[in-house]
């Protein structure tokens, strides 16, 4: 079929995807040019300056851009332990505040590495560490997680080695770590294919706890009641038909998982306005679906909505949607250039609502972060990043022959095929090299 839609049209409707976000909203976030709903959530000031706007389209928020932090009781109640004045709050939240300059600091190292030829790609997470710090703060050890290829930071939380994170994308392995150690699925890049994954372990778990092989916890918290699953996706993983599947058999079985979108404005060279005129949590409507939209830049704020979104899966309440309005501050990856679609201008405005900066003001201005504490962190991260670095460079490549090891999990003629003539293509080289066309199990390898 001949295609109706050339590259002119292709960049008139980028260009229409953005003014439409201008009229609409004022910014891509759905918030207001004039900062007025800078330091409240809704009930408290009034809503965008759409004409169309809801209150539930203003990203719920504690602390504000300078890291002010604004009470909002429905949302404080998720978070008494660290908001609770003593030692313990102190140290829970300078946890956060370490993960996440760990998590910057990792990812800075991960894009030299690929610079420098160590690794073939890197996608960055720059700009999102509360989307991620926060969110996985929520979690229960035995809770399960389904991830895109950018969420480190979570892997971290989740107990990842740094190094482990970087296996898959030195290109020497099909994946990077044992899923049940960490209870995280290694990363997806088919876009919003986690999200069915997700919608199907939390099936098993609700089957598991129907048929008593599973005793939901009962120690009276908070995280009383089933493990749950959280399913994290991009923003333009909501056009794919896997996440609007996985919305509808979650709904239908209401099943215990959390949909988290980090809406970080962009799907490679798209901005999120082009597939969406309204925020994406109204979407969550549609089938049925609590949502809220939350500003992913504030650690405190997501930590909040995720708890209460598990809470409710655990409990038997059901999915619940989250939208974390953020912003991938480097590229899609290594290989992109984001200059070519998308202004400086952007990145400075998103820049000033910098989610570590704006953890940092809060705990400075309340006596919880000291120059002392700052150096200890940055040191912490250093420390990791060298760790890192020797750790990826001293990864050793696989034997070329071993790519056929795992593609399926028993023996299959068209791969031992494929085998044969790669052996003999290698072999073509056998008087320039050393013996490089040896290795590999011819199936049954423990390479992970
Ligand atoms: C099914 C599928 N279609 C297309 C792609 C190519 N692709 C890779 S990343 C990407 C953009 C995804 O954007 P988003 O969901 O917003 O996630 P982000 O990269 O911003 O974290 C696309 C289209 C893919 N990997 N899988
Ligand atoms: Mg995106």
């Amino acid at each position: 079929m001949p295609s109706t839609m050339g590259s002119t049209s292709r960049d008139d409707l980028s260009r229409a995807g953005a003014a439409r976000a201008e009229t609409a909203s004022g910014t891509t976030d759905g918030t207001t040019t004039d900062g007025t709903n800078g330091s409240t959530n809704p009930g408290t000031t009034a809503a965008g300056t759409a004409s169309t706007a809801r209150p539930g389209d203003i990203p719920l928020r504690l602390l504000d851009e300078k890291g002010v932090r604004h009470p909002d009781p429905a949302l404080d109640r998720w978070l008494t332990d660290v908001d609770a004045g003593t030692g313990d709050a102190r140290a829970a939240l300078l946890a956060l505040y370490e993960e996440m300059v760990v998590a910057r600091r990792i990812d800075a190292e991960a894009t030299a590495l690929q610079r420098q030829g160590e690794l073939a790609l890197w996608p960055p997470l720059q700009g999102q560490e509360a989307a991620q710090v926060g969110s996985a703060a929520a979690l229960r050890t035995d809770d399960f997680v389904f991830s895109s290829y950018r969420e480190h930071a979570v892997a971290r939380k989740r107990g990842v080695a740094p190094v482990d994170l970087l296996r898959v994308w030195r290109g020497i392995t099909a994946s990077g770590w044992d899923p049940y150690a960490v209870n995280m699925a290694t990363p997806q890049v088919i876009i919003g294919a986690q999200a069915l994954h997700g919608v199907g372990y939390a099936l098993g778990i609700q089957a598991d706890v129907e048929r008593g092989v599973v005793e939901p916890r009962q120690d009276g918290t908070d995280d009383d009641g089933t493990a749950a699953v959280v399913a994290y996706v991009g923003d333009g993983a909501m056009s794919q038909g896997d996440v609007n599947e996985a919305f509808v058999f979650a709904a239908t079985w209401q099943v215990p998982l959390v949909l988290f979108c980090q809406n970080n404005q962009w799907a490679i060279s798209e901005p999120v306005t082009l597939q969406s005129g309204v925020p994406l949590v109204r979407r969550a409507d549609g089938f049925g679906v609590p949502g809220v939209r939350v500003d992913g830049n504030d650690v405190l704020a997501v930590l909040a909505v995720t708890r209460e979104a598990l809470h409710r899966a655990r409990t038997g309440g059901g999915p619940t949607f989250v939208e974390a309005v953020t912003y991938r501050m480097g590229p899609h990856t290594t290989a992109d250039d984001p200059t070519r679609y998308r202004d400086a201008s952007e990145l400075d405005a998103w820049a000033e609502r910098d989610p570590v900066a704006r953890l940092a003001a809060y705990l400075r201005a309340g006596g919880l972060l000291t120059d002392d504490d700052e150096a200890r962190v940055r040191a912490a991260a250093d420390a990791v990043a060298a760790e890192l670095r020797a750790g990826v460079v001293a990864l050793e490549d696989p034997p070329p022959l071993s790519v056929f090891d795992h593609v399926y999990a028993g023996p299959h003629a068209t791969v031992a095929a494929e085998r044969a003539e790669h052996a003999a293509y290698l072999a073509g080289f056998a008087d320039t090299d050393t013996d490089i066309t040896t290795g590999g199990d011819a199936g049954q390898g423990a390479d992970r």
